[in-house]
């Protein structure tokens, strides 16, 4: 259903029976940003600021949205929306120290302008992708809707933001969840220099709402009255009956797209028809005129924000250039873990299989966390591809076992959402290599969070990986060295059923992002005896497998046991072999050792050869451990091309037959 609200060349506002002073409390809060921006301008151009996006003439929107929402309702605003910050009451001092990258700010000077969240005024800010919160605010409603609270979430995008993938995943799950979302697009003309008809071919972005079964409005963007009591309806409504809905706010830009763009390239008679509907002098006229406001009043009014702003500017720059350290930043990236390590209280070992034993984890983990959610494709009914969740929608029910459509991106969005209102996510890709479909929130979104604005993102990807099983090249990658490289991503690669269990419980305590690898060739043919309760194991340490003075082979996940198999068949070669566990953190204390010990490393992966963690364990034996060393640290790895499908060709691809001959250079060294 499409409503198209008042879209004349003239702006009529009408009074939907407000008293004098909410219309004048609504001028003052529409005022407002108008007048910092203007500040702000002044300041840019006596280069005491150094960049600027403007939001004059589109003021209205950010202000009626943010005051139609209740204060304990999360609002997702972009670059554009000074008037969120203001409505919501951020303090004007920390936010001028944000964009100067000091102190008092939001981020510690570690990112600029809008691009922060705050959990004490419920505003989850952007990231530069644009697209990416429009699924964190799916999430965020859905944290609401599972704890039963009446709440909606609001969340902005431009009309070229609309144009990412992000957009069409988000606007569908949340039709599919019945997510209460106000989805809002400033449609105000041009994304950076691009007009809308290079950018989409419907007339209006609302029609979209028909294709994902979603209601949509359309409205005058600039009319402070229209936008508050449309978006006042709109939310109660959908407090009351959770469901999400997407509002186009027709509107314009009237400034660059960030001061030093200009706008060259938009025609005259566009900014003299919206320089006519501009929503600040359109609503003082008509209070003027329904004598609501006297000049006096507003002179005052001007006069007041001048003297705060300025207030606040003294504040700002007085305040000292931000300081800092490299122990302090490092210190930042990740979420203090403060979950205590567990041990098993059972009497009994039973014997399983490594998928047993990733199930049995994620079973007891719900059990012991109710606040803890599992999405992933086919996971629910079908138990999942490899049916490591099977029985479970019977015990947790569907709330908590999610089948999500197939959109990575919005499903790593929403377990970013989730965590933002103190949920856990465990989110399962169907196979690993269907991670790049969701790869842009993972490492831009959940991996800097935490170091941004100390927002964790209590989160874990679980990628059923690796070769053997003869699935080509995408269903059989082993791709974690995309995701060691980022920093604020942990990365664990278990090699046995008791690792997997006690590290995928402890992933799940952890409150950081955690990418846990499982290889699917050992899912069924590997088994150990294990406890049967719950337990922790330490992230962060490898163990040592077997322990020998000659050598020591470093490897993780499936190669741990190749190695294993060909010492059998090598006679009285004592070798340590280190089963690495976990990638980030690197337990390099025990490689240290090891090599103290031996003089000579084997290093082993199952990843291809270029750029694996393997080169950088090598480089810091070399830098480190040099005067140790006996013989070159030798690599092991697959070639350099896609893994390929056929056994033979996989064999040719993988290093496995490669490990005897290897191991015998470098004892012979
Ligand atoms: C994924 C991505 N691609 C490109 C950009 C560069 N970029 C920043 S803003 C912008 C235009 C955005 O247009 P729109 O969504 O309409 O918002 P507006 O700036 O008009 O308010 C572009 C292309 C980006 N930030 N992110």
């Amino acid at each position: 259903m499409i409503s198209t609200r008042n879209l004349s060349d003239v702006l009529e506002f009408e009074r939907y029976g407000h008293s004098d002073e909410v219309l004048i409390k609504l001028y003052r809060d529409l005022l407002k940003p108008r007048v910092i921006e203007e500040k702000m301008l002044l300041l840019l151009r006596q280069g005491k600021i150094t960049k600027w996006f403007s939001g004059i003439g589109q003021e209205a929107i950010a202000v009626g949205v943010t005051a139609a929402l209740q204060s304990d309702e999360y609002i997702l605003p972009m670059h554009r929306n000074l008037g969120v910050f203001t409505q919501k009451n951020v303090p004007l001092h920390r936010l001028f120290s944000q964009w100067q990258g000091k102190a008092n700010g939001f981020t510690k000077g570690r990112d600029r302008s809008f691009h922060f969240g705050t959990q004490e005024y419920k505003i989850i800010g952007m990231i530069s992708h644009l697209g990416p919160q429009l699924g964190v605010a799916d999430g965020i409603a859905l944290a609401h809707k599972l704890k039963k609270e009446k709440k909606i979430t609001a969340v902005f995008t431009g009309e070229g933001g609309t144009s990412e993938g992000d957009f069409h995943e988000a606007l569908n799950v949340a039709a599919v969840w019945d997510l209460p979302v106000l989805f809002c697009i400033e449609n105000n003309g041009y994304g950076l220099s691009t007009p809308t008809n290079e950018q989409y071919r419907c007339e209006h972005l609302a029609d979209r709402g028909k294709g994902y079964g979603i209601e949509s409005h359309i409205v005058q963007g600039n009319n402070i009255l229209e936008v508050y009591n449309l978006v006042s309806r709109v939310a109660q409504s959908m407090r009351e009956n959770p469901r999400p809905v997407l509002l186009e706010f027709k509107t314009f830009r009237m400034r660059g797209h960030e001061e030093a763009s200009g706008i060259k390239y938009v025609p005259e008679h566009l900014l003299s028809h919206w320089q006519n509907l501009d929503p600040v002098a359109n609503y003082r006229s008509f209070l003027l005129r329904e004598n609501i406001l006297t000049a006096e009043n507003d002179t005052l009014i001007n006069s007041e924000f001048a003297e705060e702003i300025d207030t606040a500017l003294c504040k700002t720059f007085s305040e000292a250039e931000i300081e800092s350290s490299e122990a302090l930043e490092l210190n930042d990236v990740y979420a203090q873990n403060t979950a205590k390590i567990i041990h098993s209280n059972a009497s009994s070992l039973q014997e399983i299989r490594f998928i047993d034993a990733i199930s049995q984890a994620l079973d007891l983990s719900m059990r012991k966390f109710d606040n803890l959610v599992i999405m992933g494709q086919d996971i629910a009914e079908y138990g999942g591809a490899f049916k490591v969740t099977e029985g479970f929608l019977a015990t947790y029910g569907k709330e908590r076992v999610r089948n999500t459509p197939i959109c990575e991106s919005a499903i790593v969005e929403v377990a970013m959402g989730m965590a933002i209102h103190n949920f856990k996510a465990v989110v399962e890709m169907q196979f690993a290599d269907f991670v790049s479909s969701g790869f842009n929130p993972i490492v831009n979104y959940l991996a800097k969070s935490h170091y941004r604005w100390g927002q964790s993102a209590d989160v874990v990807i679980r990628m059923p990986c690796g070769a053997g099983v003869g699935a080509g090249p995408f269903h059989s990658q082993t791709n974690e060295a995309w995701f060691t490289h980022t920093p604020g991503l942990k990365v664990i690669y278990p090699a046995f059923p008791y690792d997997a269990k006690g590290l995928l419980a402890a992933a799940i305590e952890d409150p950081n992002p955690v990418l846990f690898f499982e290889h699917k060739a050992l899912y069924r043919t590997y088994r150990q005896e294990v406890p049967q309760d719950y337990y922790t194991l330490e992230i962060g340490k490898a163990s040592v497998t077997r322990t020998g003075d000659q050598i020591t082979i470093i490897s993780y996940g499936a190669p741990v046991h190749w190695v294993l198999e060909v010492l059998e068949t090598v006679e009285g070669v004592r070798a340590d072999v280190i089963d690495l566990r976990s990638l980030v953190p690197l337990d390099f204390e025990t490689i240290k050792a090891s090599v103290h010990k031996t003089g000579k490393v084997l290093l082993v992966t199952e990843d291809s050869s270029f750029g694996t963690i393997m080169a950088d364990i090598s480089a810091r034996i070399s830098e480190e451990l040099f005067n140790y060393l006996d013989a070159p640290v030798k690599r092991l790895s697959s070639i350099d091309t896609p893994i390929p499908f056929a056994n033979a060709l996989e064999e040719i691809y993988l290093p496995k037959r490669k490990i005897k001959e290897a191991l015998l250079e470098v004892l012979a060294y």
